[in-house]
């Protein structure tokens, strides 16, 4: 501690006299404090916080475990919400300034700003993880067509990072959705193979306000309407999402991520839910960092 500060002081040192060769420039409470960053820890750069997002997401959890698996005794994680978390990263990156975030992958974020995963040797993230379908038990019975759909949906990550960055550029939900829809027709037709129309038929999804779920849906809810159904988007916390497909007030949801980041829920409503299969394969939870930082693991936070 006390080298830290010798060192910081030389630094304030050297940037002060930057800031007179520099024709005697103020500021320079602020320049002597950035200067002192690079002999901070990381843990002292961002005051032992890992931006999180909503309190019931999958990863909030897994960071909890990973906290205490890697004994990080100082650290907090904050919760907000994902357009929260990616705000905060976004000022972060545009200032260079450290920042930690519980991060996911597909989202826009990595094909907007230079991020990487931190190793996580413990596993306490999982490993290969997917995006399944989940509907309530009987849906097959009462809405089969839709049923069919829902089960034959598959898309790839570029798929869904399409329609996810034409929303983040500005381009409304619906919009994106359709514009995807239009230049793919091949794909959707393989997910209503075999259906015939319905007329009107009403059908709820549920969701929850994660970039990656709010694009998926918004595609799922044109596709079921071209077919015929009334479709209702219902967007929820990560509970009563898992909740509402177990009670049947949600028909289904494409949102089920396992079989770790929603272990919990999954094995809270076993038997109560069918899964209707695997809509995107090689998915990826973690804490993100911007590639600037000098850090690689999640053992590194420990220093
Ligand atoms: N996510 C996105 C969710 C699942 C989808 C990774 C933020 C979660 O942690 O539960």
């Amino acid at each position: 501690m006390k080298l830290m500060k010798k060192v910081a002081g030389l630094g304030a040192v050297a940037m002060l006299a930057i800031g007179l060769a520099a024709c005697g420039n103020d500021d320079g409470n602020n320049e002597s404090s950035t200067g002192s960053d690079s002999t901070k820890s990381v843990g002292e750069s961002v005051n032992y916080k890992i931006t999180g997002i909503d309190p019931g997401a999958g990863i909030m959890e897994a960071t909890e475990r990973a906290i205490e698996e890697y004994e990080l005794n100082d650290w907090d994680l904050v919760t907000g919400s994902g357009a929260a978390m990616t705000a905060a990263l976004k000022k972060a990156y545009d200032k260079e300034k450290p920042i930690i975030v519980t991060g996911w992958t597909p989202h826009w974020k990595f094909a907007k700003f230079d991020l990487k995963y931190l190793d996580d040797p413990k596993g306490a993230y999982g490993g290969e993880e997917q995006i399944r379908t989940i509907a309530r038990t009987g849906l097959a019975e009462d809405l089969p067509e839709a049923h069919k759909i829902l089960s034959q949906f598959h898309w790839s990550e570029e798929d869904m990072g399409t329609v996810m960055v034409a929303i983040q550029d500005g381009e409304k939900e619906e919009v994106a959705a359709q514009n995807w829809i239009d230049a793919n027709a091949d794909k959707v037709a393989q997910w209503t193979e075999g259906v015939e129309k319905v007329d009107g038929d009403k059908i709820t999804l549920a969701y929850v306000a994660w970039d990656s779920e709010i694009a998926s849906h918004n595609v799922m809810k044109l596709v079921l309407e071209d077919m015929g159904y009334n479709v209702t988007l219902t967007q929820v916390e990560a509970g009563p999402m898992w909740t509402a497909v177990a009670d049947g007030s949600a028909d289904a949801t494409l949102a089920a991520w396992l079989p770790v980041t929603h272990k919990t829920y999954a094995e809270k409503f076993e038997g109560k839910f069918e899964e209707l299969g695997i809509n995107m394969e090689g998915v990826k939870i973690g804490l993100v960092v911007p590639q600037y930082m000098d850090i690689d693991s999640i053992e590194d936070l420990k220093e």
